[in-house]
């Protein structure tokens, strides 16, 4: 059909776990943004909420069940570089996990390298680039809704 050769902005929503001071990030296998260290998330499917999605994205990559899903941001991603060009409308949530003592595991390790908690105040490098524009712009997912900021 030729509507599917037109590109098309597509949704992501990607999940800030929060424990304590840090967050849950992993070292990404795709193509977009290969080694470099992200968030738990994935494409909003058809008839989702984002609080769904955030939850079963979280669960498929990482096994750990989340709760208390809040929608913090939106932001508007341009892959250019891209093997192939993509355009993400992506959605960022924040989430505590229903056990604190629950361990994350590698369920797609052929998208990601394993995933680690990390303190806000001290990230690895390299994270991906839109993840990095955020915490430059000096967005923090701790602030704003009553926890206080780290
Ligand atoms: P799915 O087919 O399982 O639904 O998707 P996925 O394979 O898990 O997709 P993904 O690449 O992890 O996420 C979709 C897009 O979301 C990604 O290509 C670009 C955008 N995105 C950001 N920031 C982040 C982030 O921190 N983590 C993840 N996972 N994706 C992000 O803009
Ligand atoms: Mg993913």
């Amino acid at each position: 059909m030729e509507t599917e050769e037109v590109p098309m902005p597509k949704v992501a929503v990607v999940v800030f776990v929060v424990k304590e001071n840090s967050v849950l990030l992993g070292l990404r296998r795709s193509s977009i943004g290969h080694s470099t260290f992200a968030l738990p998330g994935g494409h909003l499917e058809f008839g989702e909420s984002f609080e769904g999605c955030a939850a079963r994205e979280v669960m498929e990559e990482t096994g750990l069940e989340i709760e208390k899903m809040t929608l913090l941001t939106v932001t508007n991603n341009v892959f250019k570089e891209a093997p192939k060009p993509s355009h993400y409308v992506t959605v960022f949530m924040r989430a505590t996990l229903v056990d604190p003592n629950q361990s994350p595991r590698n369920m797609e390790p052929e998208k990601c390298d394993g995933w680690d908690w990390f303190d806000w105040r001290n990230l690895p490098t390299p994270l991906f680039w839109p993840l990095e524009k955020m915490v430059r712009s000096g967005f923090n997912p701790f602030s704003g809704d009553g926890d206080g900021e780290i």
